[in-house]
């Protein structure tokens, strides 16, 4: 445990922290590459393939998100906590393309994938707000262009959002924590080796199994995340 920190936290989330949501991760057993090819539904070659067959599984994710009772857990909600109480800053960075952390009401909130529920206009770049479907032919209400609506979300080969803010933050934190990440996507997974080479900076890794990166960490604490992020937390706010 990071002794007697007490300045700012960066904090990584991944597919793992939603998990005890209802939301599947992509790379466990049950996990969402394992029931569609990343190739044909997460890069921008397999949208221009087929953009109906991408469309249909961003809005089947919409719905599922909108429409189930899928909520923010202890571990999302004790990451609103550490903001709401920590002397310092926290940010938390995640992969995520859910609304829960927002929901649980984390306000320093960076996705760098993007989000489910925002659209971005390929003609124009204007990004709003989307619960419902969106139509591969729809017309944008900014521009007029036709069948240029995509999901506001990263795919392999683009390049993620917020970067420079990202690594600001990195550089500025004591505390670096990596919750429910597989350690596989980058630049992601280079975060904990980003931290290590600045020096100075404590590294936590709270993940159910060990990552691709776990011997990167100088801590790792393994379960469920519903259990470890809200002790860690306590720690951490109790100053143990
Ligand atoms: C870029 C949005 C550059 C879509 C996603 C070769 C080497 C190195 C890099 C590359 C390479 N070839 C290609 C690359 C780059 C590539 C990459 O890293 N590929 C990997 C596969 C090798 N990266 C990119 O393309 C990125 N862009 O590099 O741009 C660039 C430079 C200049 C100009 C232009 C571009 C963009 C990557 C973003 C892709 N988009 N998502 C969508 O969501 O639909 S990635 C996708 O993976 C999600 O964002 C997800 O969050 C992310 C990472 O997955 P995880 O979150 O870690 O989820 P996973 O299932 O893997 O793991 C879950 C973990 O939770 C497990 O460890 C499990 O044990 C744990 N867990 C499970 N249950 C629990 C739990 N933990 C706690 N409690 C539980 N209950």
């Amino acid at each position: 445990m990071g002794a007697g920190i007490t300045g700012n936290i960066a904090v990584l989330t991944g597919a793992g922290i939603s998990k005890e949501s209802g939301l599947d991760t992509f790379r466990d057993a049950d996990g969402l590459w394992s029931k569609v090819s990343l190739e044909d539904y997460a890069t921008p070659e397999g949208f221009a393939r087929d953009p109906v067959k991408v469309q249909a599984f961003y809005n089947e994710r919409r719905r599922g998100m909108a429409g189930g009772n899928i909520r923010p857990n202890a571990a999302h909600e004790a990451l609103a906590k550490l903001e709401a109480e920590w002397p310092g800053e926290v940010v938390v960075i995640t992969q995520n393309i859910d609304d829960l952390h927002g929901r649980a009401g984390t306000k320093n909130l960076i996705h760098m994938h993007g989000e489910l529920f925002k659209v971005r206009c390929d003609a124009c770049k204007a990004v709003s707000e989307r619960r419902g479907d969106v139509a591969v032919d729809e017309v944008c209400g900014e521009c007029g262009a036709a069948g240029a609506m995509r999901p506001h979300v990263v795919w392999f080969g683009e390049m993620p959002f917020d970067m420079d803010r990202i690594y600001e933050a990195l550089d500025a934190c004591e505390l670096f924590m990596s919750i429910g990440t597989s350690g596989n996507v980058y630049p992601a997974a280079g975060f904990v080796q980003h931290v290590r080479f600045k020096g100075g900076i404590h590294s936590v890794e709270l993940n159910l199994e060990p990552s691709e990166g776990a011997s990167q960490f100088a801590e790792t604490v393994y379960g469920p995340a519903t259990e470890v992020v809200p002790e860690y937390v306590e720690r951490l706010l109790s100053g143990r």
